[in-house]
């Protein structure tokens, strides 16, 4: 019996950057009902969720990952009949919501850090890891913050230091407090009775600290945090029974689910975070830094699935608001062919795809002067990072001024290119990227073998493509993707032997892959479907 689609499961999830989506109030940031006016924009495209970064009341020092209200809606973005409308809106069109919940720090404008850094004897100072100094007056360990300089904030009112693992004005939540944990459940509850279909755990690894606060070794790296093996400031034991805790209250509603941002790590650690008592997903983020190499990109999915296993299921991720685009990092020249090879990947293995708002029109990122710059560790770090606002441009949705993104002043500049790259010239282009992504969700969509199906490579020996087979019982989709600007001939004779393979899907519609006696030539950066119905 062929299982019943589960969204989290068979379907994508396209994360929106709010505040750089659609904007219908003129003040140059996006807002909740921008999105709700776009629903039919992704429905069209074929989503089955969307993931919202943080829409909490915030004073934007990290861009709304600074939480100062955990259970409103930011004014700017809208009220809570605006989100309920939303969700509504969404619902009827299939769509499902997921929230960020940045849950390891709050804003030192939440009301809790504010009572907290009041007075040592205040009911919430134990909310926060507050330490006091050194005997001789220095920081109480080498903890380090990831946006530059140590983790401890002095506070000379109080004559105490305070943890930050992001920015001062991001305390870290003292996780070992029951009432802390307590709030925290409330506020997901909050959520779930808002009709949240899931939510996505920013840096969940990093909640817990241990309870010694011991120094970290040493280690090699460049910036100073990255010069500590950071066993005493992540993944601490305390995180699991937690996680049990947080997923039977998600389980207590149907088809809920969670996906954590294993912050640090490979699949080792995403893996032991992930299961039935735990997170149904953690990110994986290995094709955000993966070559243009088929090699390396079956590396990971391969090791990938194997520390998996069979009850976890795989996601993939390609972009997101805090990396480079892939569109920037693989297609260079302006030209999408890529990008139609990076689309097939994504839609066609065996895992969650998610989708970053603009990649389905191949949107790059924008380079900004110093002074421009607004993301804090870019601040901080220029010009050896020159942070992340470059990926956090508006939406380009028309040729019109600002993009048809907002009528106000925007709040990062839209990409300089947008006059042609946008989703109105898209829409009317049958070759364009964007209309390649929806006939491959149609395709996605229609073929349970490109969702459920197994994952079977194809060995390709030295020749720089990517192939393999994804079937369920009665339907087989080969996938080809050649990674070169050369045309490729590839062996598949044991495949092609089945009389049957039809195209399905190319992306080099004019003239595609050709399959003759056992041999697929495909043309230069192309990727195909070939279907099989035996
Ligand atoms: O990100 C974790 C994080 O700090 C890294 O991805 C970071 O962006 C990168 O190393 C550059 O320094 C999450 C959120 O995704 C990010 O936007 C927030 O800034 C961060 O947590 C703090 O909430």
């Amino acid at each position: 019996m062929t299982e019943p689609f589960l969204w989290w499961r068979d379907g994508i999830i396209y994360q929106i950057y709010p505040r750089s989506f659609a904007d219908t109030d003129s003040d140059g940031l996006g807002d909740i009902p921008g999105i709700t006016a776009r629903l039919d924009y992704l429905a069209d495209l074929g989503v089955d969720a969307i993931w919202l970064s943080p829409i909490y009341p915030s004073p934007d020092v990290d861009f709304g990952y600074d939480v100062s209200d955990y259970t409103a809606i930011d004014p700017r973005f809208g009220s809570l009949d605006d989100f309920d409308r939303m969700v509504q809106e969404a619902h009827q069109r299939g769509i499902r919501i997921v929230l960020d919940l940045v849950l390891n720090h709050t804003s030192d404008q939440h009301p809790w850090f504010k009572a907290s850094r009041s007075s040592r004897d205040n009911p919430y100072r134990d909310w926060y890891l507050w330490v006091a100094p050194k005997p001789g007056g220095g920081r109480p360990n080498n903890w380090q913050s990831i946006f530059g300089g140590p983790g401890w904030e002095f506070d000379p009112e109080t004559g105490e230091y305070y943890f930050h693992m992001f920015a001062k004005e991001q305390p870290d939540l003292n996780w070992r407090n029951p009432a802390v944990r307590q709030a925290v459940l409330d506020v997901v509850r909050f959520w779930l009775d808002h009709g949240t279909d899931g939510f996505r755990l920013d840096v969940f690894n990093v909640y817990f600290k241990h309870a010694d606060l011991l120094d970290n070794p040493f280690a090699i790296g460049l910036r100073g945090f990255d010069r500590q093996r950071h066993i005493y400031d992540i993944d601490q034991p305390e995180m699991m029974p937690f996680l049990a805790e947080l997923r039977s209250l998600l389980d207590s509603c149907p088809e809920r689910y969670m996906v954590g941002e294993t912050f640090t790590g490979g699949y080792q650690n995403a893996v032991r975070y992930t299961g039935a008592d735990r997170l149904h997903a953690a990110f994986n983020f290995s094709f955000t830094q993966a070559r243009w190499n088929p090699a390396k990109f079956l590396r990971e999915i391969q090791s990938w699935d194997r520390a998996l296993g069979k009850d976890n299921w795989p996601n993939y991720v390609l972009s997101n608001h805090d990396l480079p685009r892939a569109a920037t990092r693989f297609a260079k020249d302006g030209n999408d062919e890529r990008l139609k090879v990076a689309a097939v990947l994504m839609l066609t293995l065996r895992g969650t795809p998610f989708l970053y708002y603009g990649e389905e029109i191949g949107m790059r990122d924008i380079s900004l002067r110093r002074d421009q710059i607004l993301d804090p560790p870019g601040k901080r770090y220029w010009p050896f990072f020159k942070g992340r606002d470059g990926c956090r441009s508006p939406m380009q949705w028309d040729p019109g001024p600002n993009a048809g993104f907002t009528t106000g002043q925007p709040w990062l500049p839209v990409h300089p290119g947008y006059p042609s790259r946008n989703v109105a010239n898209q829409q009317k282009d049958p070759g364009s990227l964007l209309n390649f992504y929806r006939a491959l969700i149609r395709l996605r969509r229609s073929h349970s073998a490109l969702t459920r199906g197994d994952f079977r490579p194809l060995p390709m020996g030295s020749a720089p493509v990517l192939a393999y087979v994804r079937s369920v019982p009665g339907q087989s989709i080969l996938v080809a993707l050649n990674f070169s600007a050369q045309a490729q001939t590839i062996h598949i004779d044991k495949e092609a032997n089945r009389p049957d393979w039809e195209m399905y899907l190319s992306s080099r519609q004019d003239s595609p892959a050709s399959l003759q006696a056992g041999c697929l030539t495909l043309g230069p950066d192309e990727a195909c479907l070939l279907g099989n119905r035996m």
